[in-house]
């Protein structure tokens, strides 16, 4: 309930190891601790909102009838050599031996673990599709990790599988992940625009990046600048209405640096729609056939006959996630974040004045803080006894989108009222409670 009892350890002044605003203000509000390169400490306030955005990846997943199950972070080498990746890998895959000296590795991604886990089991065309999920630590021994939990070498990431009988049956399972995707980033208050890309070590010749703009971004895009009003609201989960939608995507020129072609951009794009820029992958999906299910003899029986299940795979960088709404949503230059509510570590803060002599307004924000709690609305008092405009100055920096302020001469029924960043207002608390109500 109240601030001054928080683990928040906050820091007066940008780290000047950090280069881009994400990484600066989750150093600076205390959200996390790097413990050595690239991997971090999660602390109260950046765990709580890295577990709300899970929380919503969950529940898209769960909509379009993927099951959730959780696997190990240590797997053994083994199934990686089936599959022919354990070398192709390289010095990305952290190996680690047991005590009988077996090759055990830090999973960086599990497309071989899922599929031996099908395998085992399914045996019939009946049982499919499939669609498996899990959200897990990862490890990846990046080069040169940066930007904080940007690009790391340990993150939280959901990976989903599928598993088909049919070309046709996986792509409509392409398409679930691919609306589930976009209504996912738009829960999270960001403009994630799926984009043709390259597949790296995962495989395949179909891949979508979701990609948020952002000029810190890692990723170089070309797109045709329309393709950000294609409307995917009210999609039916159908077969039809999936294609249709996933066509009315891939009517715009929209690539990755490495399927970039220059010639093709400039034919396809006129130039006053044309937008050059970067950005931030906060997904990528995959479909591969049966590049593992071959590999591994993943198979089922189909009226007699052996067939290779057809799979593809499904990732969103949840804790990256937690520095992209950073990026999409800090004004660096006034220093104010603003979480999206759905995501932010409280709905509101209740800032109080506070002098020696008099406890009143303190009493004051309990009661608040009270009612508040009655009608599902989860604020902080901040308690400090720090002056009050740098409380305030604290609190646009943390982003907890609505402050509620009791002021020194606050004695009239009505409370300071702020959307974070913007003008404030006087309002009742009735007022107060009925529109924080119709923000939930
Ligand atoms: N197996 C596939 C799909 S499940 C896969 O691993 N895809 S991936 O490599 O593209 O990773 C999925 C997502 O994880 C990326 O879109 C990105 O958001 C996130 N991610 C990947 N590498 C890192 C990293 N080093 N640091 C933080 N997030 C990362």
């Amino acid at each position: 309930m109240f601030f001054s009892k928080l683990f928040v350890p906050i820091l007066k002044n940008n780290p000047t190891e950090a280069k881009i605003k994400s990484h600066q203000l989750m150093l600076r509000t205390g959200m996390i601790k790097q413990s050595s390169a690239g991997i971090y400490s999660w602390l109260p306030f950046g765990f709580k909102v890295m577990k709300k955005i899970e929380q919503i990846v969950r529940e898209e997943q769960n909509n379009i009838g993927a099951q959730e199950i959780l696997m190990p972070t240590i797997q053994s080498s083994e199934i990686w050599m089936e599959s022919g990746r354990y070398q192709d890998y390289g010095e990305e895959m952290l190996r680690i031996k047991d005590r009988q000296d077996r090759e055990m590795l830090y999973g960086p991604t599990n497309e071989e673990l899922v599929t031996d886990i099908f395998r085992s089991s399914v045996k019939s065309y009946k049982s499919l599709p499939q669609l498996l999920y899990h959200i897990q630590w990862k490890f990846r021994d990046e080069l040169r990790p940066r930007f904080g939990i940007m690009r790391c070498r340990e993150f939280y990431m959901k990976d989903a599988y599928s598993f088909d009988l049919s070309d046709e049956e996986a792509q409509y399972s392409y398409n679930k992940f691919f609306i589930s995707y976009l209504k996912t980033f738009k829960r999270l208050e960001l403009s994630a625009i799926p984009m043709a890309a390259d597949t790296g070590p995962i495989g395949g010749n179909l891949s979508h990046e979701f990609i948020i703009l952002a000029d810190t971004g890692e990723s170089k895009i070309y797109t045709d600048k329309r393709i950000f009003d294609v409307n995917s609201d009210n999609i039916r989960i159908d077969k039809n209405s999936l294609l249709n939608l996933r066509n009315e995507y891939e009517k715009f020129y929209a690539v990755t640096d490495e399927k970039y072609n220059k010639n093709e951009f400039e034919k396809n794009v006129n130039k006053e729609n044309r937008l050059n820029t970067k950005g931030i992958e906060v997904g990528h999906i995959f479909y591969f056939g049966d590049k593992y299910s071959k590999s591994m003899n993943a198979s089922v029986d189909h009226k007699g006959k052996k067939e290779f299940v057809k799979m593809g795979s499904y990732g969103i960088g949840v804790s990256r996630l937690v520095g992209a709404i950073i990026e999409a949503k800090y004004d660096d230059k006034n220093g104010v974040m603003r979480w999206p509510l759905s995501v932010s570590p409280y709905d509101c803060v209740i800032i109080v004045s506070i002098s020696k002599n008099d406890t009143s307004n303190l009493e004051k924000s309990v009661k608040l803080f009270e009612l508040l709690k009655k009608n599902n609305i989860e604020a902080i008092i901040d308690d400090t006894d720090e002056n009050f405009s740098s409380k305030i100055k604290k609190f646009n920096l943390i982003g907890i989108p609505y402050q509620l302020i009791l002021g020194k001469n606050s004695e009239s029924d009505k409370i300071e009222f702020r959307d974070v960043g913007k003008e404030s207002n006087n309002y009742s608390i009735e007022k107060i409670l009925e529109i924080l109500k119709s923000k939930k």
